[in-house]
């Protein structure tokens, strides 16, 4: 029995119509802020956040730290810029850090952990995604004067591109401590960590709790249209804060993103269940599409990868014959193709996505099988 796809009615209420009729599966950073954030903004008491002033960064970040179980948080302009001030807190210059080989921060932030904080990636391959104590350790270089050291592992929860795969809090509580006795701090690229927390049906903080730093996004699944938050201690935060100031992510008066995150942090998670469903309603219809390949039971959390190679198209040709019909979605490996569920996607949306899906397939199987004939 598939599972039934739901809609939000809230956010249906309140968020801006989308005239233009795409269904836009590209990613969840795609979703446009609802009335109440639109409103919140306008509202916003603000300040001079350089000097710590602004009054409704101060509420977020303090509500952050207190949802993470952390001393303290910092707001910043975006995922990319969380993870590299956390790799440049934890990290000298020549150091290595441990990530998974389809991590964002090593395939996705532009070589920023070596460009800027001067790090090679040590990468190990983690089956979906996901690394275990063995395979880390594995990749810890001895502490000889002449290599180069380990100082860092960075873990991703949920993992985007091994299709919104899940740690558990106990599997992430074990590297931690693991790491820590060898020396090690342990961050996180939590951009979906309440997608990752939703699905397993924890808290944050549970997550969180043997984690030096995490970074989590605003402006994903939690529908902030800018933003994102590092947590971790006092000590951390005040380096941290040095280092977004030097890589130029010191705001002014940002508590007009702020207020929109507020809402984004205290709402958001309550609704996330629902693109969870509407990502298995995906899995589950594309499953059933002839030449299209995805186990549904692989789906945990909002992203749906499947692989189109029995189609004839690569994964850009059929993102390429989607989009006429409104359907927006993308390549994530030469026959790979990514959807992500989000707020702005609803049940009808989810239904629409998998007729023109397996109406685009179904006509280019049709073109294949007469040009064979010819
Ligand atoms: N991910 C984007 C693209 O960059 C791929 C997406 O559409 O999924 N960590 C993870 C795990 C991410 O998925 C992303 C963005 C980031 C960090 C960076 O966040 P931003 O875009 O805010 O810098």
């Amino acid at each position: 029995m598939p599972t039934q796809a739901t809609t939000d009615p809230d956010r249906e209420l309140q968020s801006s119509p989308n005239d233009s009729g795409v269904v836009d599966l590209r990613s969840d950073t795609v979703t446009r802020p609802t009335l109440a954030m639109r409103r919140a903004m306008a509202e916003a008491e603000v300040g001079d956040d350089v000097y710590l002033e602004d009054p409704t960064v101060n509420a977020l970040e303090r509500r952050a730290a207190e949802i993470f179980g952390k001393e303290a948080a910092l707001f910043v302009p975006s995922g990319c810029m969380g993870n590299l001030i956390a790799i440049k807190v934890w990290t000298h210059h020549g150091d290595e850090v441990i990530c998974e080989e389809r991590s964002h921060v090593n395939l996705y932030e532009l070589a920023s952990m070596s460009a800027i904080a001067g790090c090679m990636p040590r990468v190990a391959r983690g089956e979906d995604g996901i690394l275990t104590w063995p395979q880390i350790e594995a990749v810890i270089r001895p502490t000889i004067y002449y290599d180069s050291q380990t100082a860092l592992v960075c873990l991703e929860n949920s993992h985007n591109m091994a299709g919104g795969t899940l740690y558990t809090a106990d599997q992430i509580t074990d590297i931690c401590e693991r790491a820590h006795a060898a020396g090690l701090k342990v961050h996180l690229d939590g951009a979906r960590v309440f997608n990752a927390a939703v699905a397993l049906g924890v808290e944050v903080a549970q997550i969180a709790s043997n984690l030096d730093s995490v970074m989590f996004c605003l402006s994903k699944g939690l529908g902030a249209p800018v933003g994102s938050m590092v947590v971790g201690s006092h000590a951390f935060i005040e380096k941290a804060r040095i280092y977004r100031k030097m890589f130029g992510g010191g705001m002014r008066q940002v508590g007009v993103l702020a207020a929109a995150g507020r809402i984004a942090l205290e709402e958001s998670p309550k609704r996330l269940n629902i693109d969870h469903q509407n990502a298995q309603r995906l899995a589950e219809g594309i499953a059933q599409i002839p030449s299209l390949r995805i186990d549904p039971r692989s789906v945990k959390t909002n992203i749906v990868i499947f692989d189109c190679k029995e189609t004839g198209m690569d994964a850009v040709q059929l993102c390429d014959a989607l989009k006429p019909h409104g359907v927006w979605a993308l390549d994530t490996a030469p026959y790979s193709v990514r959807f992500v569920t989000h707020c702005d996607v609803g049940a009808p949306c989810i239904e629409r996505a998998l007729e023109v899906l397996r109406a685009v397939v179904t006509k280019s199987q049709g073109t294949a099988a007469s040009t064979a004939r010819q």
